[in-house]
């Protein structure tokens, strides 16, 4: 793959490989589902090739909504059982839908701002705006839902409470939770380590952790609002915020569009955008922190979810470079931005969310250095994650420093978000 047209063919192809109709696999053989972040990539990158493919894919994924407005990061498919938590681990799910199945805890909330960039490449506005007004009440639920169900003490951050839900799971910023050494209390199997090499996975530790929450969680009847102060793991998570916080302000864009009332008030945002700065905010470290909810205190890893602010447009061009230049000092000899700095003592340049480069992570990176008109900077991002892309073809997630393709082979965001940074590319 060399040339931009031969690049443009092959994501193309990774979608339609992945596509099951409805909704577009995240990769053939390690994640069968349909997955809510994913989804969300997807449609954009469904949106440059077939728009009306990419309303199908957010329709889908709607589909699975709660009862109170939650997304679920799965949504399972009845038909293949080769994935592991399968839905036997997550009983009597809410969900509005009869029929549906899904897990039982959310994602980053990514979908309101793919709809809104989706609906910016339908040419015909009339067609765009009677999308946005048929979808807009349930992504506003969908947004709600956080602030309604996972806030804590007055603060308007919104709190995780499984690893899952960053949608960077074995980060090392979790590490702290995972050393308390909670197991459930069933056995299981991991199937992952089957299809991907142990030593590009969680570790077994990792998973004990995830399972002991799916337990908790699953048990206290999906209430995490309640329990949130003295949950084993309820976190402020820089980057799931950040990604909420543009949610929010992409979903504003849509009600005016159409002449609905906002989704969130004025003053709530800027009491959000407030709250993102005192709370997560670390001079020393020159970086957004991630906070844990239940100690009381910030989380002293940084890694690319400090980044987050540039994605959600919490900071303005001049601390977004200057955090920027500071993480990638850190980052000497890795390709593109990598998910931990080698810095950090539990760098692993192959393992998962713990080192190597991310091709979403990078892409709501050059997006936001785009917005906020640090053009030169996000189009050399922009240029080496599609150079490595190319060189190494459309894996989940490329080895720090050698670039190699990594776990999930023709995996669909990278090849959607790929497309999207050469259709619509950074001037
Ligand atoms: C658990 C599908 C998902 C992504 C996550 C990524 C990975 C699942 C797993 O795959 O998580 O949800 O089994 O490891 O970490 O971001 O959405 O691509």
């Amino acid at each position: 793959m060399t040339t931009d047209a031969d690049l443009i063919t092959a994501a193309q192809d990774v979608l339609r490989t992945n596509d099951l109709g409805g909704y577009t696999k995240p990769s053939p053989r390690l994640y069968p589902h349909q997955w809510n972040w994913d989804s969300a990539f997807a449609a954009i990158g469904w949106a440059h090739v077939d728009w009306a493919r990419a309303v199908r894919e957010v329709d889908s994924l709607l589909a699975g909504q709660w009862i109170n407005g939650m997304l679920p990061a799965i949504r399972y498919n009845p038909d293949t059982a080769d994935y592991f938590p399968g839905p036997e681990w997550w009983p009597n799910v809410p969900v509005r839908r009869s029929g549906e199945i899904t897990n039982g805890i959310a994602q980053p909330l990514v979908l309101p701002t793919a709809v809104y960039l989706a609906g910016l490449l339908q040419p015909v506005e009339g067609v765009r705006h009677e999308w946005w007004a048929r979808i807009f009440d349930p992504l506003r639920d969908a947004l709600l839902y956080f602030p309604r169900h996972r806030t804590v003490g007055g603060s308007p951050l919104v709190a995780i409470i499984h690893p899952w839900e960053s949608g960077l799971d074995n980060s090392p910023r979790w590490d702290f939770a995972v050393r308390k050494g909670y197991r459930p209390s069933r056995p299981y199997r991991r199937r992952d380590t089957t299809v991907v090499h142990a030593a590009e996975r969680p570790v077994d530790a990792d998973y004990d952790f995830y399972m002991y929450l799916v337990e908790q969680i699953a048990a206290s009847g999906y209430e995490g609002g309640a329990r949130l102060a003295e949950a084993p793991f309820a976190v402020y998570d820089a980057l799931f915020n950040a990604i909420w916080y543009l949610a929010a302000v992409d979903l504003n864009r849509i009600a005016h569009a159409v002449g609905k009332a906002a989704a969130l008030s004025e003053t709530d945002l800027h009491a959000f955008h407030d709250a993102y700065h005192a709370t997560l905010w670390n001079e020393g470290a020159g970086l957004f922190r991630d906070y844990d909810v239940t100690g009381q205190a910030q989380i002293p890893v940084d890694t690319v979810a400090g980044l987050g602010a540039i994605w959600g447009g919490l900071v303005d061009a001049g601390q977004a470079a200057s955090i920027l230049a500071q993480y990638q000092s850190r980052s000497a000899g890795c390709r593109m931005v990598p998910s931990t700095p080698p810095t950090e003592p539990a760098f692993d340049p192959a393992r998962y969310w713990r080192g190597p480069a991310w091709v979403n992570t990078n892409w709501f990176l050059a997006r936001g250095l785009e917005a906020l008109g640090l053009r030169t900077e996000a189009r050399g991002l922009a240029d080496a994650t599609l150079d490595l892309v190319r060189s190494a073809g459309i894996y989940e997630y490329y080895h720090a420093y050698t670039g190699a393709g990594l776990g999930g082979s023709e995996f669909t965001w990278t090849a959607a978000l790929g497309l999207d940074l050469l259709r619509r590319p950074i001037t």
